[in-house]
């Protein structure tokens, strides 16, 4: 079984973003599981761009996007993708678009395949904050989980795939100015190999 992960590279304010390094805290194999791991640039078109060609070119069978959401207390289990960019910050080129449909000709919104309600149980039964979240926003991490979905969709076998933001880490915390809840990196490692498991276990 082949599974695609992918993060984020750092953007806006944030130097580091806990998504890259968590990516970059796994193995390329785990189990029988062989992980594929990509970063995605925060780019209203090399985002979606690098996704797709990752999809093409390993034709993978789950696919786990990762990235960052600074406000967030819990590892967020995102529920639905939506056809909208509508950015409130630049992508990394000073780029920001607002009030688009990602794909024109494409459904309002699609759900993830993933086994969120599970993944919350297995999750949270491991002592790792968890919840499951209404809305990707409207930026980059959203357009990659409406892309991603679009392609499983037209994909002919059914496969787990959608996407998980995570908070910010300790060090950034250290270093913001306001309130920022945060969890080691360990967590998110560990959450991630969690997910692995449980999607194995349910397909
Ligand atoms: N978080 C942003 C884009 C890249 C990232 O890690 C988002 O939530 O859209």
């Amino acid at each position: 079984m082949k599974f695609l992960i992918t993060g984020f590279e750092p953007f806006h304010d944030h130097p580091i973003n806990p998504s890259q390094l968590l990516v970059e805290s796994l193995p390329d194999q785990y189990l029988d599981v062989q992980l594929v791991k990509g970063i995605l640039p925060v780019h209203h078109l090399l985002g979606p761009e690098r996704l797709l060609s990752l999809l093409a070119g390993n034709q993978p069978d789950a696919v786990l996007a990762f990235g960052l959401a600074a406000n967030r207390t819990k590892v967020s289990l995102e529920r639905v993708a939506i056809n909208l960019m509508d950015y409130s910050i630049a992508d990394n080129a000073g780029v920001t678009v607002t009030n688009r449909p990602i794909d024109p000709n494409g459904p309002a919104a699609y759900f993830s395949t993933l086994p969120i309600e599970q993944l919350l149980s297995t999750l949270v039964d491991e002592e790792i904050p968890t919840e499951i979240s209404l809305s990707a926003g409207a930026y980059l991490c959203n357009q990659v989980f409406y892309t991603l979905m679009h392609w499983v969709a037209a994909q002919k076998k059914r496969m787990s795939a959608g996407f998980i933001h995570l908070p910010a880490l300790p060090e950034q915390a250290a270093r913001s100015s306001g309130p920022m809840p945060s969890l080691p990196l360990d967590y998110f490692t560990r959450a991630a190999l969690l997910i692995i498991d449980t999607i194995i276990l349910h397909t």
